[in-house]
C-alpha cells in the first residue's frame, strides 16, 4: 500500500512541477475561441435557413401570385407561388439554387428596404406559368455580372430551371 501512496504521490507531483494553472486556462481558452471560430470559416450554405426564416410578415401587402408583388423588384423567371411551391419554397421535386440574383425591394407597408435574393429551383421542367420580368437595377447583357437573365440552376446538380423564390434576406441600411 505505501509503495502505491509513494507511486501516487510522486506521480501528482511531476504533474504539479511540469505543468501551470494558468498555462492550462489559456490553452483551455485557446481550444474553446478556435472551437467558436470553425463555423464561421467554413463555407456553409445558409440558404435552407434563409428559406426556412423566411416566413410571411404581418403586414405584407399584395398578391404573392401578381409579378406586382413588392418582393419580386428585381425577379426574372416564372413565380414559384404559382408553379406548386411559395413565394419562398420550391414545388415539390426542385432543388433551390444556391447561386442567386440579390435585388433591394421596397415593403410599402413599412417602406423600408430589403435585401431579397432570387434562387431558381432546379431539377424539373419549365413551370411556364406566372412570367415575371422586373429587373428593377437590372443591366443589360453586355454588362452580365449586373444581368438578371441568367439560369442559376447551372450552378445546381441540375441545370433544369423550374421557377424563382423571392426570399428576404435582410433589411438594407
Ligand atoms: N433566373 C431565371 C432564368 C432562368 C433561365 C433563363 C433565364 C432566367
Amino acid at each position: 500500500m505505501k509503495l502505491l501512496d509513494k507511486f501516487f504521490e510522486r506521480s501528482t507531483r511531476h504533474v504539479a512541477d511540469t505543468t501551470s494553472r494558468r498555462k492550462l486556462l489559456a490553452r483551455m481558452g485557446s481550444l474553446m475561441v478556435a472551437g467558436a471560430a470553425v463555423p464561421l470559416l467554413l463555407p456553409i450554405d445558409r440558404t435552407s435557413k434563409a428559406l426556412a426564416a423566411d416566413k410571411p410578415m404581418a403586414g405584407d401587402p399584395g398578391d404573392p401570385n401578381s409579378c406586382d408583388y413588392w418582393r419580386y423588384c428585381s425577379i426574372d423567371g416564372f413565380l414559384c407561388s404559382c408553379c406548386g411551391g411559395t413565394t419562398t419554397s420550391c414545388p415539390p421535386g426542385t432543388e433551390v439554387s444556391q447561386v442567386s440574383w440579390i435585388g433591394t425591394c421596397r415593403n410599402p407597408a413599412d417602406g423600408k428596404n430589403y435585401i431579397i435574393s432570387y434562387n431558381d429551383c432546379c431539377g424539373k421542367h419549365s413551370c411556364v406559368q406566372c412570367a415575371c420580368t422586373r429587373n428593377d437595377s437590372e443591366e443589360p447583357a453586355y454588362r452580365p455580372f449586373n444581368n438578371n437573365d441568367v439560369n442559376w440552376c447551372l450552378a445546381a446538380k441540375s441545370h433544369i430551371y423550374n421557377c424563382t423564390v423571392s426570399v428576404i434576406r435582410g433589411v438594407a441600411v
